[in-house]
């Protein structure tokens, strides 16, 4: 699999490429199983619909791995906080976390509950070609612990950096709760055949660098040691969004930093890249055009030449992405790298 070999630093004929939310609502495909399904929830936890939406991508567009149809919200969901997908809202859930009772109530080992996310990576493996990798993921306990406390999405950040600073013992024991169970659920998806697995710390700049390790790297670094040590040949991908400044102390026992689209990848890869394969990380507006799509690959390509990196955007793709362009890119990628690497 040459994304696998990308994450470990053995030299590819070109570079892989896949993109960050690659079945979504940019694929018509994904909106007509999306309207015949009903809810987001409901498409997730269908083994069925969850592996075809898995797949979609990679028939269309040739990327070089999947990544599980999923969301980083179903574990706290799972733990027993009630969650829905509202239209223009994003997610919410109705009984967020606001004190030590609380977190009592959160179910112990409710990564056993989720056997569905199981079932579909077993069932998306068996299916994907052996050439594509298949990538497990989970959100970092800190971005997690965002939704957990503010119950939905927010721009402020206001009640869990309430909570950081007026009881961090409380922070702790959640991201403390967070950490053990998403040891155990990306194990469970190493177990049906990921092949891969990424933990996004999507809100990592919602912390001051100060605080950035204490609260969040921290915590991945527990569950990327735990998982290092029994699944060495698994590849691990952090994607800490945001954090330029923390860059340099970037260390532990990984594999791939996913860069997002603020920083500098000449200074990314300056200051990781004698360590780690990067991913990331074009900016998603950059999809808007053939030319803009030519000048970022060619751009990106050259600055990586001779460097482990798996092509990406830097954040999500946007619903408003034109298929055929994305597809595009990915020719691109593969026929620009590939000459760039001979
Ligand atoms: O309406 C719909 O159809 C739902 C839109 C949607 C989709 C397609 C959501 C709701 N989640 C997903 C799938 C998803 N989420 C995937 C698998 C798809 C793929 O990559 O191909 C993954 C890996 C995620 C991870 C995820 N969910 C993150 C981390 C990645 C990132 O983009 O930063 C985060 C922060 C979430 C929370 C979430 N779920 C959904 C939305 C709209 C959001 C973001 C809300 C917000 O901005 O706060």
């Amino acid at each position: 699999m040459i994304f696998i070999d990308a994450c470990f630093k053995k030299p590819t004929d070109y570079t892989p490429i896949w993109i960050m939310r690659q079945a979504g609502r940019y694929m018509p495909e994904y909106r007509a199983l999306r309207a015949e399904v009903g809810s987001f929830l409901d498409l997730c936890k269908s083994v069925k619909h969850a592996t075809e939406v898995t797949l979609q991508p990679i028939n269309y567009l040739n990327v070089d791995a999947a990544i599980l149809f999923s969301d980083i919200l179903t574990l706290p969901n799972a733990m027993g906080l009630d969650l829905s997908f509202e239209a223009n809202k994003g997610p919410v859930f109705a009984n967020p976390v606001q004190n030590e009772k609380d977190l009592l109530k959160l179910k112990n080992n409710a990564f056993k509950d989720m056997q569905y996310v199981y079932d579909t990576v077993q069932s998306v493996r068996g299916k994907l070609d052996k050439s594509k990798a298949l990538i497990g993921f989970a959100g970092s306990p800190w971005t997690v612990a965002t939704y957990m406390v503010e119950g939905s999405g927010t721009k402020t950040f206001y009640n869990i950096k309430q909570k950081l600073y007026t009881d961090p013992s409380f922070m702790h024991k959640l991201l403390e709760i967070l950490t053990e169970q998403t040891k155990f659920y990306l194990e469970e998806q190493i177990k049906a055949g990921a092949d891969a697995i990424m933990i996004f710390d999507s809100w990592a700049n919602a912390l001051p660098y100060e605080d950035y390790y204490e609260f969040s790297f921290k915590y991945m670094l527990e569950i990327s040691n735990y998982l290092k040590e029994k699944y060495p040949h698994i590849a691990l991908i952090l994607f800490p969004k945001g954090v330029s400044s923390f860059l340099p102390q970037i260390n532990g026992n990984f594999d791939v930093v996913g860069i997002d689209w603020s920083i500098s990848l000449e200074y990314a890869r300056d200051t990781l890249s004698h360590k780690y394969t990067l991913q990331g990380n074009m900016d998603p507006s950059k999809i808007h055009s053939k030319e803009t799509i030519d000048e970022a690959v060619e751009r990106i390509v050259d600055i990586m030449k001779g460097k482990s990196h798996i092509f990406n955007f830097g954040h999500g793709i946007m619903p408003t992405a034109k298929p055929e362009l994305v597809k595009y890119l990915v020719e691109q990628v593969h026929k620009k790298s590939g000459i760039a690497s001979r």
